[in-house]
């Protein structure tokens, strides 16, 4: 009878409570905390979330499955707010399904009370136009606790207080390429140390102390331009989970939620868990927990060709995947090493759609590390799609040659903008922008519009030229 009256928002809410109820009896909650003070808060860290990414709908779908388990969970747990340390969304403008799912989910903490805080990530936002979170923030979905004025030359960030627990919260969001050194170069550090209570200081960016040798990106920063003094560090950007207690306080990067490339999906499979944090304070922290999300089990195999001829390869590519049991799961097959004959003597297509019909969630197989007599061009030696691009853009460059006709000021503006690091640097921003897809009933008129834009704030950003 009561559900005569219900409409489907009520509907899908009943159904998250449903589901919070199974999630409960799950062991992964059957942990007891230190405390039974009566001022003992929680919070919840989740980070890199990426929602929108994947094209293959299956895989966004476990992705954003991912992030409606980790505040269903939060939810139950009843932690007191929930931070969320950057790249949100995969790209500023992303496609609207995801969008509609994140805002449902986002709004069933709300509703239970649960405040968020959130910074921006690099793939978030495009600081010269609105992106779609700007809108979620102005819908009071979040709070983003980066709020900062400037004194003279420094940067004096604010303190966002939490209503109900008193933490002291603030933070400074990733901006694309770096463009926050500066920022952090600015920081009034002092200021901050100086300021009493528990504090909780958020950042997207990696911390070259911090994290591990292979995960370190040309971005990350000092130890030392990071204020001292604060009680829990929240990091975003990394794609591994890191924890880690030193003199500054407790730094923890959750790592993704899910992932967001084959690498991140890779590293999954190879024992990598996924997940976020809750952790326990009074004033200070007492509990520091790290919550397992495990959507869909990976399965990884790795072939490496010693010279092969594409017939031994075939067979043993069929072999190996006849050995595994692929069913429910994702199969990542990474075929590497040399190929005596030509690439195209197989149809690795075939071995994908065997995989499928045995009832595989999904099959990839990746070649891109199977190097053949017919493929001499570059050579990038790396796993990762950030050092592939920025490795295909340096050798492209390379072969740029000036027209002579050009005026000198425009030789001497290419040279210094365009030419080496400077042009990788643009390149790789621009090639981002270019991962923007058109929305569903966009017109192909506010598309080019909206691409070019973005791509005119980059020069503008970066304070390159783009007329004369
Ligand atoms: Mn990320």
């Amino acid at each position: 009878m009561i559900f005569l009256t219900l409409d489907a928002q009520q509907l899908h809410h009943l159904v998250i409570i449903d589901r919070v109820n199974l999630l409960s009896k799950q062991s992964i909650l059957k942990y007891s905390w230190k405390s039974n003070r009566y001022n003992l808060y929680k919070f919840a860290h989740i980070t890199d979330c990426h929602l929108g990414s994947w094209r293959n709908t299956k895989l966004r779908d476990l992705n954003l499955q991912a992030f409606e388990k980790s505040i269903l969970i939060s939810i139950k747990e009843q932690v007191d707010f929930i931070l969320i340390t950057g790249d949100f969304f995969d790209v500023n403008i992303p496609q609207l399904a995801p969008v509609k799912r994140a805002v449902e989910i986002l709004k069933c903490a709300r509703d239970s009370g649960i405040p968020i805080y959130m910074i921006y990530g690099s793939h978030d936002f495009n600081t010269a136009n609105i992106s779609m979170i700007d809108i979620l923030h102005s819908a009071e979905l979040f709070i983003k606790p980066t709020e900062f004025q400037f004194n003279n030359d420094s940067v004096i960030l604010k303190f966002f207080v939490d209503k109900k627990t008193g933490a002291k919260i603030t933070g400074i969001s990733g901006r694309k390429i770096g463009l926050d050194k500066e920022f952090y170069e600015k920081l009034d550090k002092k200021r901050l140390e100086s300021e009493d209570g528990f504090k909780i200081f958020l950042l997207h960016r990696g911390i070259q102390e911090i994290i591990p040798i292979d995960f370190q990106f040309k971005d990350s920063i000092p130890i030392s331009l990071v204020p001292k003094g604060f009680d829990y560090y929240g990091g975003g950007h990394i794609h591994k989970r890191i924890e880690k207690k030193n003199d500054h306080g407790l730094i923890v990067y959750p790592g993704p939620l899910f992932g967001s490339t084959f690498q991140d999906l890779e590293e999954t499979a190879r024992g990598e868990k996924r997940g976020f944090y809750i952790i326990s304070f009074d004033n200070q922290i007492l509990d520091c927990k790290f919550i397992e999300i495990n959507v869909a089990e990976i399965l990884y195999k790795e072939i490496s060709s010693e010279k092969w001829n594409s017939e031994k390869l075939e067979d043993e590519i069929t072999k190996n995947i006849s050995e595994l049991q692929v069913k429910n799961k994702i199969v990542l097959i990474k075929v590497k090493g040399k190929l005596v004959g030509k690439r195209s003597n197989i149809d690795f297509g075939k071995f994908n759609l065997d995989i499928s019909k045995r009832g595989a969630l999904l099959s990839f197989i990746n070649t891109y590390n199977l190097s053949s007599d017919e493929t001499r061009a570059v050579v990038v030696r790396s796993d990762n799609k950030v050092d592939i691009e920025s490795e295909i853009f340096r050798e492209s460059i390379k072969n740029f040659h000036l027209e002579s006709a050009l005026s000198n000021k425009v030789k001497n503006q290419i040279n210094s903008k365009l030419i080496g690091k400077a042009g990788q640097k643009i390149s790789i921003s621009l090639l981002d922008v270019l991962r923007n897809e058109k929305l569903e009933n966009e017109n192909t008129s506010t598309y080019d519009d909206r691409i070019f834009s973005y791509a005119k704030s980059i020069f503008d950003e970066e304070g390159y030229f783009y007329d004369n």
